[in-house]
């Protein structure tokens, strides 16, 4: 919880990079949940922004509800800039994404956008990605248990997701398999190419040459990093 004044750091310094007329991507987690009401705040202060996209029911929920004009990839294909979260960022700005499920609309508005900027506390820097956190994998109901024999081929071990005692379903009706690797992960573009050619397999957290930037917040202050 303490890091909390740093992910509203983050979030506040990341609100200050939208412009007028943007189409904005809206991230999710708790850091966006900062962004997202301090944009709500810049744009009562009179800022115009065409819409925002967000990548969950959550962050649609709480951006509509504060006043923020909600649109869609189906109204605008182009984003001008997408502000989230990371579960963590190495030095060349590779992410492992999806801490709180909603990897495969974050990673479709990220791709969708001309820029991609994650925020964070600086608890999220590693040196080397998959020493702490798993990578979530979201994965066709249908298929899980030849998509759990092949990541664990891969050399995960592989924990079905599960959200207040019951399996998660993410809001494309998915599974997610959060797969740990305990020496951390070699080779994060190899990795993913490897979970991307399992048939079931929909999506990973591993975002990959995505981030320009990140704007990091801790006891030192808020700093931008680029890789
Ligand atoms: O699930 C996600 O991808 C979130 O963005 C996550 O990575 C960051 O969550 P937090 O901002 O609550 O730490």
């Amino acid at each position: 919880i303490q890091q909390d004044p740093w992910k509203q750091a983050a979030g506040e310094a990341a609100a200050q990079l939208v412009e007028n007329d943007m189409v904005i991507g809206l991230g999710t987690g708790s850091t966006a949940n900062f962004l997202i009401q301090a944009l709500a705040r810049r744009i009562q202060a009179g800022l115009h922004i065409v819409g925002a996209i967000p990548s969950s029911e959550t962050s649609k929920t709480l951006a509509s509800n504060l006043g923020i004009p909600i649109t869609t990839l189906d109204e605008h294909q182009e984003i001008d800039l997408c502000i989230d979260g990371a579960d963590e960022i190495d030095p060349q700005l590779q992410l492992i994404k999806g801490g709180g499920g909603a990897l495969l609309r974050e990673k479709i508005v990220a791709t969708a956008s001309r820029r991609f900027v994650v925020i964070a506390d600086e608890s999220k820097l590693v040196e080397r990605l998959g020493l702490h956190f798993p990578v979530p994998v979201e994965v066709i109901p249908f298929a899980a248990t030849p998509v759990r024999r092949q990541l664990e081929a891969l050399g995960a071990s592989v924990q079905l997701r599960q959200h207040e005692g019951k399996v998660f379903i993410s809001e494309n009706h998915n599974l997610i398999f959060d797969c740990s690797f305990p020496q951390g992960i070699s080779n994060p573009a190899e990795l993913d190419a490897h979970m991307q050619q399992i048939v079931g397999v929909v999506e990973t957290g591993l975002f990959l040459h995505m981030a320009q930037s990140a704007i990091v917040a801790g006891p030192t202050g808020v700093k931008t990093i680029s890789p």
